[in-house]
């Protein structure tokens, strides 16, 4: 089918798996690390069981569907409760799925884990890092057609060994239909065009629409291919924090994409968050794979700070803005900051 891109062109997006070439088994392990580095992205055929999706789905039906507790969201960093679209999908992203309480979540939040840490999983990001073990450092949870800006991951969060060393995986729950806001990558977009920084006239605290309008605007400067792969259920997509990549709007009613993402690391290397600093997480294990817990909803202190945001959801969000205009602030009165090199893609190995 034909669907809009958010530059208001049209591009092809495959209905069926058939009709998309470039994929690999994950047996195919050296053939998808070459693909990757290449193209700055690799779709993997396969990856996880059914039961494994239906864990998740199932888990989330269970407990979070009716659940009234407030939930960190993707779109807003703000503690909110469920919001649903007209057919009854989740339209508030779930951010951290690893940081929800296990008392309340367990079982969605354990299945989560499951995909997140998979040996399939595990193997494929190291193989990409050229590292031996690598480690979680966000997750989300999507359901409703999200329409994602398009952005490098590398602007949020990259690794503070070097940027480009942090890569990213799609999980596709079910499988996903054509018009259900499908995920996109801009092929070779992670060689084609600069890395746009977090800083100046960008930065995260007062320029993120014109990052925004940056990244539509590189797009077209740099004539950059649009990739929106089929995905069924088990197949999963990783990116590069370099490649410019976001999700297409709704262009069906009543399809969802049910589906996962998270970013990795080389288990050793610090989290660069906004280009500024290097944020310390706490690590947690799950199927021997480190994942980090930055607002772990099983401390007390965390859920002080969950029922506090949530109840003054304004002051909240005026605190962090301020928070983090401070943050960037503090950044540009250091003298002569040494930035975190940009490698380039076949150096990352
Ligand atoms: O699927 C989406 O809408 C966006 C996901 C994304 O950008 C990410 O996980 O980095
Ligand atoms: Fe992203």
């Amino acid at each position: 089918m034909k669907a809009l891109t958010p530059l208001g062109t049209f591009i092809d997006v495959p209905e069926c798996a058939e009709s998309d070439t470039s994929s690999f088994r994950p047996e195919d392990l050296q053939e998808a690390v070459q693909f990757y580095r290449r193209e700055g992205y690799v779709v993997i055929r396969g990856l996880l069981s059914p039961e494994l999706c239906d864990a998740v789905r199932n888990g989330y039906r269970a407990e979070v569907l009716p659940s009234k507790t407030p939930i960190l969201r993707q779109k807003n960093m703000r503690y909110e409760r469920n919001r649903f679209d007209k057919d009854g999908f989740l339209v508030n992203p779930i951010f951290n799925v690893q940081d929800l309480e296990s008392r309340r979540f367990g079982r969605f939040k354990n299945a989560t884990l499951d995909v997140l840490t998979h040996p399939g999983v595990a193997a494929l990001t190291a193989a990409v890092l050229g590292t031996p073990r690598t480690k979680v450092i966000q997750s989300m949870f999507f359901e409703a057609p999200a329409g994602t800006w398009a952005h490098q991951d590398s602007y949020y969060q990259d690794s503070g060994a070097g940027i480009g060393r942090c890569t990213a995986g799609w999980f596709a729950l079910e499988d996903i239909d054509a018009g259900a806001g499908r995920f996109y990558v801009c092929p070779r977009s992670h060689k084609l065009m600069p890395l746009l920084r977090n800083a100046g006239e960008l930065d995260f605290a007062t320029g993120h629409h014109r990052y925004q309008h940056a990244v539509l605007e590189a797009i077209k400067r740099y004539d950059l291919p649009w990739h929106a792969p089929c995905l069924r259920k088990g197949d999963a997509i990783f990116w590069s924090s370099l490649t410019v990549h976001g999700s297409l709007g709704a262009e069906r009613r009543g399809v969802s994409r049910t589906s996962l993402t998270a970013h990795y690391l080389p288990e050793t290397d610090g989290m660069l968050q906004f280009h500024t600093r290097i944020r310390p997480q706490k690590l947690l294990p799950h199927n021997g794979m480190a994942v980090a817990r930055l607002h772990d909803q099983d401390e007390w202190r965390n859920r002080a700070v969950r029922r506090v945001a949530a109840s003054a959801p304004g002051t909240y969000a005026v605190v962090r803005k301020t928070a983090m205009r401070a943050l960037f602030l503090a950044g540009k009165m250091r003298r002569a900051p040494a930035p975190v090199p940009v490698l380039p893609p076949d150096a990352v190995a």
